[in-house]
């Protein structure tokens, strides 16, 4: 039996062209071709009521949370400032209902962009609502137009930490976020940082580091980049192993 990874949906609310002028439930090919490639069974959860959530988490083994919008900043006590972009609360509630639920069991979940700062607002911590108001001097953190699939930065991986022993002190990624974790949530820790300080991941302080939550879109590199699958494998063989 592979590990079954549940991987939240977003919602197309407007994009009427796309889905015959009806909301939507979608994810990103990308992660549903690395779950598979990782050996879990993806499965898809749609937006619903938060109540639901401890039984779609009782359900399933491993969790994904994925890019996105912006996380509301009045869920970790902030007003918005101007130049943050679109959010989606009913998004923001059921992800951080997940992570919560989530916390309740033993069993693992990576959040990828989007997914890392929903983690970490969930557990408590805070998020710079666009690059412009991180104090200092910053580098590129949006590649656009260079293409998604392709390396754009370097990091440095916390030594001891998972991502130093896959890819090394000093590795590529992507970049896609104008938002960034500010404030690290009690029961988290930065195992990544770009060179202007960004974090860049995080992964949960308890002894199998069950959390994970990276910056970058990992699932976009696979193709060009084959060693970035071992995040997804990571989280798959963490989902096998509970239970
Ligand atoms: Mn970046």
């Amino acid at each position: 039996m592979k590990p079954i990874i549940a991987i939240v949906g977003n919602q197309y609310e407007y994009a009427e062209e796309v889905f015959h002028h009806h909301p939507a439930t979608y994810v990103p090919q990308f992660y549903v071709d690395a779950v598979v490639a990782a050996g879990g069974m993806p499965v898809i959860l749609p937006l619903t009521d938060r109540d639901s959530v401890p039984e779609y988490v009782a359900q399933f083994d491993g969790f994904l949370l994925t890019g996105g919008q912006g996380v509301s900043p009045f869920l970790y006590g902030k007003e918005p400032q101007p130049l943050m972009g679109m959010t989606l609360l009913k998004r923001d509630q059921f992800e951080i209902a997940l992570v919560k639920a989530v916390q309740q069991t033993a069993k693992p979940l990576l959040g990828v962009c989007r997914g890392e700062q929903v983690l970490n607002v969930a557990l408590g911590g805070t998020l710079h609502q666009d690059i412009a108001y991180v104090p200092g001097d910053h580098i590129k953190h949006m590649q656009v137009p260079t293409p998604d699939t392709q390396v754009s930065h370097y990091v440095d991986a916390a030594a001891g930490s998972f991502l130093a022993a896959e890819f090394g002190p000093h590795f590529l990624v992507n970049s896609l976020h104008s938002q960034e974790v500010a404030d690290v949530a009690p029961g988290l820790e930065v195992i990544a940082r770009a060179s202007d300080g960004i974090i860049e991941a995080v992964q949960s302080t308890d002894a199998a580091h069950r959390f994970v939550g990276v910056q970058w879109h990992p699932e976009m590199l696979v193709q060009d980049n084959p060693e970035q699958l071992a995040i997804f494998a990571r989280l798959v063989e963490l989902a096998g192993k509970r239970g």
